[in-house]
């Protein structure tokens, strides 16, 4: 016995050498690096996000751990007096199948909906709005995706993105002059995406040059599948603008952002597109010819377009993860009607472990889209500014999953669930988009890895810094050494998150503590074997993204279901059983996508896909490959 110990202690002890060397060889990656991008040049960054530290090996739990409870007694007061009346409205007056079929939102809707209030949720009560917080918000907007969610497009185009940008970066002026107005039927739409930039939304082409008499910027440009875009009275549009580069003096493009009001004139728009789902949303082309917008109109300052849009964008996604939250509760609802009450081979559906394993996985998706989307609206509520991957994983994991439930609910259903009075057919075309727009999920996913790879780079370039003046920084060296000696040589396991969990959690807690300990130095190994050319290695990056969110989406659930046992909650058991299950599987993926990075018969495989894709995209399609040898 002692024996084995001994060498294991022997071989841990030349991992631990091993890792210094690997420590001095990322100091090279890192000296012999050029940039990752500009951000290497500035001073490393801090970060409370979970998802950030996770690609250094940290753990920081101060925005996961304890689950945010952050609506005080007023606010509960006022959700409540919300709820039941936005869902009698949509289960009464709101007809989601005859909305798909005239292809708008019957008038009756949209007129109620604005008297609710329900298109000016967080615009400021003296400006025409509720007030709502994010997280009041977040429960208002899961009402909408369980009934419609193409009517959820018309009012997230509007507020998660068309006037949010005044909202966050609007001037007092611009607030007290457009805010009043979104709230009172004039409709609002957010203008990016153009025929030529899509996912690379720096490159759009619209233009704005500021007039001869520097009043005003003269807009030119096409923009496409602009929601609202044949409604919207008032526009945030992004333009290329030019600007003096700072170091060169030289003058160069930058995106700026712009309100625009449709009644400046020069503004058209095509009439609505002919879509797959949310058929009911307007959907436009929306053109602007010598359109003169007041300089007061700039949004954010001139030149920083291109952190407004991403900052919007940022700040709307977990609106999505709330929608489809709502959305998976509802089709899980049909699905669950149908199997306790239909009857096969003389037992009732439910009873058969094929559909119980439908429905559990189904409850358990629902159960972390859920808890991610109020542990989000609760960490920006309590003033996060860190919470951008974690709005990204979100988006990317409830798309996912609400196409999954919804697939899984229409399967149980057999061909009832295919039939258009069901509903759910139209529940599956209204999904499709969601993993599409708003940044499509792959983009997220590359935006995660990369994020928080850049993020793990600026740290070890500290640590090289470090090394550099050992005196000066002895303390954060002998630190990192300690830290990874010990865990080399097994004194100090895997990082825990036991001390945070309620004892019934623990071995999950211990999967996802795993999970922790393995991304760091995956993400260090990858470093230092591509440096900076990991940016083009997508079949890496999409794994590494995937161990990301299983991570993460693993510590919520602990945290959400560790409140409900501390708490006593009626639904604690049962919220417990869905994080053991869901923790199980999760640290599976998360083990199996992290080796797949170093991997020699997966990295192999990479390659022949890719020259499998090669051969396809050549011949123009799939390649004939003669089955009949005719
Ligand atoms: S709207 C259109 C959606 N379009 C997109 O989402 C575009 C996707 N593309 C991108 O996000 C970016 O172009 C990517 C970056 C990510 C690809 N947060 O050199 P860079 C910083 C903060 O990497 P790029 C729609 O679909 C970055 O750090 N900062 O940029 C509506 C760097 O900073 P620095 C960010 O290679 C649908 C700088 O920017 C972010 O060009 C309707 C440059 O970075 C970020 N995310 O590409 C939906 N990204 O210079 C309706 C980058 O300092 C709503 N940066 O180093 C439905 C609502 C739900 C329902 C509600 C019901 C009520």
């Amino acid at each position: 016995m002692f024996k084995v110990n001994c060498s294991k202690f022997k071989y841990r002890y030349f991992k631990a050498v091993e890792e210094l060397r690997l420590i001095q060889k990322s100091r090279r990656w890192i000296s012999s690096t050029t940039h990752l991008s500009s951000k290497d040049t500035k001073e490393v960054k801090q970060s409370k996000s979970f998802t950030m530290n996770l690609f250094r090996g940290q753990l920081q739990t101060e925005q996961v751990f304890p689950y945010p409870d952050v609506l005080n007694d007023e606010q509960t007061e006022t959700l409540s007096s919300l709820v039941d009346p936005v869902t009698k409205f949509f289960q009464e007056v709101n007809n989601p199948l005859k909305n798909d079929e005239i292809e708008t939102v019957e008038p009756n809707t949209l007129e109620g909906l604005w008297d609710l209030g329900a298109f000016s949720l967080q615009v400021p009560q003296d400006l025409g709005g509720l007030g709502l917080t994010n997280t009041q918000y977040a429960r208002m907007v899961e009402i909408v995706g369980a009934h419609d969610l193409a009517v959820g497009i018309v009012l997230g185009a509007h507020q998660s993105i068309g006037f949010k940008g005044i909202l966050l970066f609007g001037t007092p002026e611009q607030k007290t002059k457009y805010l009043p107005r979104v709230s009172n039927k004039e409709f609002a739409a957010f203008c990016l995406t153009e025929p030529s930039s899509g996912s690379d939304a720096g490159s759009i082409k619209t233009r704005a040059v500021l007039s001869p008499d520097g009043k005003h910027y003269i807009l030119n440009g096409n923009k496409i599948w602009i929601s609202n875009g044949g409604m919207a009275e008032i526009m945030t549009v992004f333009a290329q603008t030019p600007v003096k580069d700072e170091k060169t003096g030289q003058t160069i493009d930058k995106v700026t952002a712009f309100i625009v009001e449709r009644s400046f004139g020069g503004v058209t728009n095509s009439p609505p597109e002919k879509k797959m789902g949310i058929k009911a949303s307007n959907t436009a082309e929306v053109n602007y010819e010598d359109v003169k917008v007041p300089i007061e109109n700039v949004l954010g300052g001139v030149g920083q377009g291109f952190k407004v849009a991403m900052n919007i964008l940022n700040n709307g996604r977990f609106g999505m993860a709330a929608a489809l939250a709502g959305t998976m509760r509802s089709v899980t609802a049909k699905a669950v009607e149908h199997a306790t009450t239909r009857v096969q081979f003389g037992k009732r559906l439910d009873s058969f472990g094929g559909i119980q394993e439908k429905l559990a996985r189904m409850a358990m998706l629902q159960y972390v889209t859920e808890s991610m989307a109020y542990m989000i609206s609760g960490n920006m509520d309590t003033g996060s500014v860190d919470y951008h991957l974690e709005a990204a994983i979100s988006k990317c994991f409830a798309s996912e999953s609400a196409w999954y439930v919804t697939d899984e609910a229409i399967q149980i259903l057999g061909g009832m669930g295919y039939m258009k009075a069901t509903g759910l057919e139209k529940v599956m075309r209204d999904l499709r988009i969601f993993r599409i727009f708003e940044g499509t999920n792959d983009i997220l996913r590359l935006f995660v890895a990369l994020t928080g790879i850049q993020f793990a780079g600026g740290h070890l370039k500290e640590l090289q810094r470090a090394f550099k003046n050992p005196t000066a920084h002895l303390g954060l060296i002998l630190e990192e050494v300690k830290k990874r000696t010990l865990y080399s040589v097994g004194f100090n396991s895997a990082p825990s998150l036991n001390h945070l969990v309620h004892p019934k959690l623990s071995d999950a807690a211990n999967l996802a503590g795993q999970s922790v300990g393995l991304f760091g130095p995956a993400v260090e190994s990858l470093l230092i074997k591509h440096g900076k050319g990991i940016i083009d290695k997508q079949f890496l990056l999409n794994r590494l993204a995937q161990a990301a969110i299983d991570t993460y989406t693993m510590s919520v659930v602990l945290s959400r279901a560790t409140r409900a046992l501390n708490k006593g909650l009626p639904t604690a058991e049962y919220e417990a059983l869905l994080t053991q299950i869901y923790c199980s599987e999760a640290s599976d993926r998360v083990t199996n996508n992290l080796m797949q990075l170093k991997s020699g018969k997966h990295l192999d495989n990479f390659s022949k896909m890719s020259s499998i894709a090669e051969q396809v995209c050549q011949n123009g399609g799939l390649v004939q490959t003669n089955p009949l040898n005719l």
